[in-house]
């Protein structure tokens, strides 16, 4: 816990008056307040959460210049935040270039003066943040700064925007350190924002900072962050503290998969004025997308220079020591990166004091000197790990050279699925029922669980628009295959036959699709809900921009039918049946099982007709929800795969839709 004294310190006298150097200083944040996009991104949420990341980064420099190795942050109960820390306190002493301020007071009034004046070292700064707690000043009604510094508490405050309000002045001693050693030293920032300045609202969204925290946490090994709601009295403080860094990122990351090894890998190497880290880990998965960079603790998402490096060191590394122990013959091709990067889960991480962010989203590091630094610290660590663990090494080889093998049969695969759809009249699969239209706006695909069901879809359909392609039994669960298995398997050859546009990431065109509705239609029991799930897992990871365009439907069959003087009625759920109860207290209702107890007409009416039929549209939305329990439903840990429907049994409905 924080010493409450902290912040219960008496009131200060209102300020003094100030001389010329304010004037001009109101003129700096003034320009802020006008433009405030400029400086913090936008006024919506995100530019209201970046004013708490302004203030927490300069505790985090603090600490990554290693004075600093705790962070309090507290959403207060009127609204405001406060930012403790335990570094060395801004300077109070009178600043060198601004008559009669203090550097305090300059820090928190002139733009860009944020920055640790002349701290030795390679000084470290963000993006778009990194303006400076000034800005934050700026945008916010009332500021308050209490600094323990020189054993002595300070304090001062803002309002309106940033003008000076209770000038800096000592306020009594600062409490001792937790361990009572020397008196405290420290800065905490609270402030206030201005909600005509962020019309959105002013509502700060605690799992928004606690999911940034967490990862701060993680990049700064042993750095402690408290974080504290207090409009919430249900909320206890959550504590984010990494002794490992980026060692136990990488852990946290690989906790839902089946580790190939046990070890994290590590390496960090300094360079004239930057620095880099790694750690790695592979899991027995196939995903190859487990690349992680960070610059300056900004994820870099677009990756950049130190990716780069760390990719193509990384390839040349793994193909060096197996040619030199003799696991890859004089004769054997190289392996490729893609087939070295399967299952391999990696954080990479530098800091650097003039970071060059380019790219769409401005989160691609842009900085050459990076890419040699990052090459050669993988090129000499990496393979010194891999002399020291022989077996890891051996296993990874084992895995990349199968992740080959598997690479050059789905080649294979895939110029047959190529060469079939060539030859036999437009690649149209034998079992596909195909409609007349040829305009795939009007053209929907059913494709229907079982033959008996596709049967009586096919007879009930609308054959203009609706083409049928009946599927048996479970089809390949595609987040275990490897791709070279699912595409020997002829459930999935015929599904990308008939959308007829292509597969995978690279390779599938969406313009291309056969029809504009792909609707699923499966028993409304358990093995349907199961048959839906691997049916959006493979168009989750194979056809993802038919997910996105709005194109796959899931078809709903009633679930319960009654019979009314001698006619069936269905009803769709229970909510119905139990509207139907209200009017009818007496009818009896028998719960559907399958497809196959309905003939085709009463599929037709219930399931298929336009007029009548409800169809479940899939969204992006819930595809990006889906994903993730794709990945732990189907994935290779069967117990976190066991806790996670434990955890979320009700949550795990929409598998259900
Ligand atoms: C300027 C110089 C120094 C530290 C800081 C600013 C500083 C700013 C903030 C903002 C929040 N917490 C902070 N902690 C420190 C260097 C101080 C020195 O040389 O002793």
């Amino acid at each position: 816990m924080v010493d409450s004294s902290l912040h219960n310190g008496p009131t200060p006298n209102p300020g003094e008056s100030y001389g010329a150097a304010e004037i001009q200083v109101l003129e700096g944040l003034e320009a802020v307040r006008k433009r405030p996009g400029m400086y913090i991104g936008s006024t919506g949420p995100t530019g209201l959460h970046h004013l708490v990341w302004e203030v927490v980064d300069n505790a985090v420099d603090e600490a990554m210049a290693g004075y600093c190795d705790r962070i309090d942050v507290t959403i207060l109960e009127d609204g405001g935040v406060e930012v403790v820390d335990n570094g060395r306190g801004i300077p109070v002493d009178l600043h060198s270039k601004f008559e009669g301020l203090t550097a305090a007071e300059v820090v928190l009034t002139v733009l860009h003066a944020g920055g640790k004046f002349g701290d030795g070292g390679y000084k470290v700064s963000g993006g778009l943040h990194g303006v400076g707690v000034s800005v934050v000043n700026a945008l916010s009604v009332r500021v308050e700064v209490e600094i323990d510094r020189n054993g002595r508490r300070h304090f001062m405050s803002f309002h309106n925007g940033g003008e000076p309000h209770e000038k800096l002045r000592e306020i009594g001693d600062s409490p001792l350190k937790p361990d009572g050693s020397a008196p405290r030293t420290g800065t905490t920032v609270r402030f206030w924002p201005d909600p005509t300045i962020f019309k959105e609202g002013t509502e700060f969204r605690v799992q928004t900072l606690l999911e940034r925290f967490q990862m701060m946490a993680f990049l700064n090994a042993g750095l402690e962050f408290h974080t504290r709601d207090t409009r919430d009295a249900d909320f206890t403080e959550v504590v984010h503290r990494y002794d490992g860094g980026i060692r136990d990122f990488v852990r946290h990351l690989n906790a839902s998969k089946e580790a190939l090894f046990e070890q994290v890998g590590y390496f960090a190497e300094e360079g004239d004025a930057e620095w880099v880290e790694v750690a790695f880990a592979w899991n027995t998965g196939y995903q190859i997308d487990g690349v992680h960079s960070f610059a300056n603790g900004i994820n870099t998402i677009e990756g950049g220079m130190h990716e780069q490096g760390f990719r193509s060191a990384l390839t040349r590394t793994v193909n060096a020591y197996a040619r030199d122990k003799g696991l890859l013959k004089e004769k054997e091709e190289n392996l490729q990166g893609e087939d070295i990067r399967e299952g391999l889960t990696a954080i990479i991480a530098v800091r650097i004091s003039e970071p060059q962010f380019e790219g769409q989203t401005k989160s691609k590091l842009g900085n050459v000197s990076v890419r040699s630094l990052v090459e050669k610290a993988t090129n000499e660590k990496l393979r010194e790990w891999f002399e020291e663990n022989p077996r890891e090494a051996k296993a990874i080889l084992t895995k990349a050279t199968q992740a080959a093998k598997a690479r050059i049969a789905a080649t294979q695969a895939r110029q047959t699925i190529r060469r079939k759809s060539a030859l036999d009249g437009g690649g149209l699969p034998g079992k596909l029922a195909d409609c007349q239209s040829r305009d795939p706006a009007e053209s929907e695909l059913y494709i229907v669980e079982g033959n008996s069901a596709g049967g009586s879809a096919k007879e009930a359909r609308n054959p203009r628009t609706m083409a049928i392609l009946p599927i048996r039994g479970k089809i390949l669960n595609v987040e275990r295959a490897r791709i070279d298995r699912m595409f020997k398997n002829t459930e999935i050859i015929s599904l990308i036959q008939a959308i007829g546009a292509g597969f995978g990431e690279e390779e599938f065109d969406v313009a291309k699709a056969r029809y504009h509705k792909v609707v699923l239609l499966a028993d409304a029991d358990v093995d349907g809900s199961h048959i839906r799930t691997l049916l959006l897992t493979f168009f989750f990871r194979q056809m993802r921009p038919l997910v996105e365009a709005g194109y796959i439907y899931i078809a709903q069959p009633p679930l319960y039918s009654t019979v009314v003087n001698k006619a069936k009625i269905y009803l769709k759920d229970d909510p119905a049946r139990d509207a139907y109860v209200v009017d009818h207290p007496n009818a009896e209702f028998q719960r559907l099982k399958g497809l196959g107890e309905m003939d085709a007409k009463e599929l037709w009416e219930t399931t298929m007709n336009p007029e009548t039929r409800t169809l479940l549209q899939v969204t992006a939305e819930h595809a990006a929800i889906a994903d993730e329990v794709f990945s732990v439903l189907m994935g290779d840990d069967v117990e976190s795969r066991k806790q996670f429907i434990q955890t979320n049994a009700s949550d795990v409905r929409f598998l259900d839709i």
